[in-house]
């Protein structure tokens, strides 16, 4: 692999195999090879310790869809998801993989804009236009996907997606009190059922209690990345900690976990040092909001570009999805699945009614990280989120903390207005 470029390694054979379009895939694949290349690549500093994310990305279309290919001739379930709330220690506890199949990417959404409507979240329409254009080996590979019913845009679209691949769908609650958690109890309990017909595993109490540990695993290892980029100078790049926490979803989880372990060793040697990947006057951003899916590194890129560093996402890609772990004390299955649920009770997602959880948790995340601004972003048509800044901009403004809001969508053109904006606001905070 030479320095400064990366070719995203084709198998057709593979591809074939699985239904992908073949044709069209290897437009996109080079596509993106040369995106990773200049957003990735061309930075200065960049640890060593990425190299091997920088060979995941070059594998992505190969070496992990292979893995997955060979689970399934053992019989091992591959279960698609789209949201953080979706138990990922149950479907581990079964002998399966989760693959976590949100779409990032402009490519697809026009396949999807033949059948959804064009004014939805175009994360659904991305991930959706993956599996009916047949581009995504993932969604190829996996046995079915389990959706939820957290924003209409979803738990709509799952209907018609049910159509290309098996959905199933857990009800998520809309708030949280006692009844809601009971059903939420009920749901995990159904889900583990489903897991377990259709993986032909009967999980035991050890089964989960060894999932537990290993996904916790995963959870601390991110959560030590995340206090690591909390030093000035930042020890590493905001767009290269959002692509360890995008690869977080598709990974091997005991190799990732041991990668991003020594990782963090070696950026722990660069804060001793005071080694920083941008100088400690560069203004630090954390984001808030919705989910950047791979490859979505608009917002990342605009941002580091111009001289800022993005040192945390409060996001599902980002600290949602790693900052609770499951008590490992549970000694039996009861016991387990009732702190298992408590746990993902825990997820601040803007579906919930009241969510005041989240707004105090912005706040925190913001001074432990040491920014010194918030950029809340969301993805158009997202109305949960979109309105939820109203109230982070109020709690910003009591707290004194700079914030812009921007909403987008995956598509280029609104790229200059961003600049724009964005560039402003770090001015701001320069002259702060
Ligand atoms: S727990 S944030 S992963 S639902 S798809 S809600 S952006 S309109 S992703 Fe999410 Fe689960 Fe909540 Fe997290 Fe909005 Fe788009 Fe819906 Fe979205």
């Amino acid at each position: 692999m030479d320095a400064k470029t990366i070719e995203i390694k084709s198998y057709p054979e593979m591809w074939e195999s699985l239904g992908v379009n073949v044709e069209r895939f290897e437009k996109m694949r080079c596509v993106m090879g040369d995106m990773y290349s200049k957003t990735f690549l061309m930075q200065d500093k960049r640890p060593a310790g990425m190299d091997y994310f920088d060979y995941t990305i070059s594998e992505i279309h190969g070496a992990r869809v292979a893995e997955l290919v060979e689970a399934k001739k053992s019989k091992r379930p591959v279960v698609g998801t789209f949201c953080v709330f979706v138990p990922e220690e149950i479907i581990v506890a079964a002998g399966g993989i989760c693959i976590g199949l949100c779409g990032g990417s402009q490519g697809p959404v026009p396949d999807a804009e033949r059948i959804l409507p064009r004014n939805i979240c175009p994360m659904v329409k991305s991930a959706y236009g993956f599996k009916v254009a047949k581009v995504c080996p993932y969604f190829q590979a996996v046995d079915f996907v389990y959706g939820e019913t957290t924003c209409d845009a979803k738990k709509k679209t799952w209907e018609l997606l049910d159509r290309e691949v098996p959905t199933y769908v857990m009800e998520i609650p809309q708030m949280k009190r006692e009844r809601d958690k009971a059903l939420w109890l009920e749901e995990v309990k159904d889900f583990k059922t489903t897991i377990e017909d259709k993986s032909g595993h009967a999980i035991s109490a050890d089964d989960l209690a060894n999932a537990i540990s290993l996904i916790n695993g995963k959870r601390r290892a991110l959560q030590r990345l995340n206090r690591l980029r909390s030093h000035t100078p930042a020890p590493i790049s905001g767009k290269d900690g959002l692509l360890i926490e995008q690869i977080a979803f598709y990974d091997d989880p005991t190799r990732f976990t041991q990668k991003l372990n020594d990782l963090c060793d070696e950026l722990e040697e660069r804060v001793k040092s005071g080694f920083g990947v941008a100088p400690s006057s560069s203004p630090r951003i954390m984001v808030s909001g919705t989910p950047m899916a791979l490859p979505n590194w608009k917002i990342h890129n605009i941002v580091e570009t111009l001289g800022g560093v993005i040192v945390n996402e409060e996001s599902c890609i980002g600290t949602r999805y790693f900052k609770d772990l499951i008590d490992e004390e549970g000694a039996d299955m009861d016991r387990m699945l009732a702190d298992l649920t408590d746990r993902y009770m825990k997820i601040d997602c803007s579906c919930f009614t009241p969510n005041n959880e989240r707004i105090d948790q912005v706040i925190r995340e913001y001074k432990e990280s040491n920014a010194q601004g918030i950029l809340h972003y969301c993805l158009q048509f997202c109305h949960t989120y979109n309105i939820e800044a109203v109230r982070l901009r109020e709690a910003c403004e009591k707290e004194g903390v700079p914030f812009l809001a921007v909403e987008s969508d995956y598509s280029p053109e609104d790229v200059g207005q961003l600049q724009t904006r964005i560039e402003a606001f770090l001015e701001q905070i320069r002259e702060a």
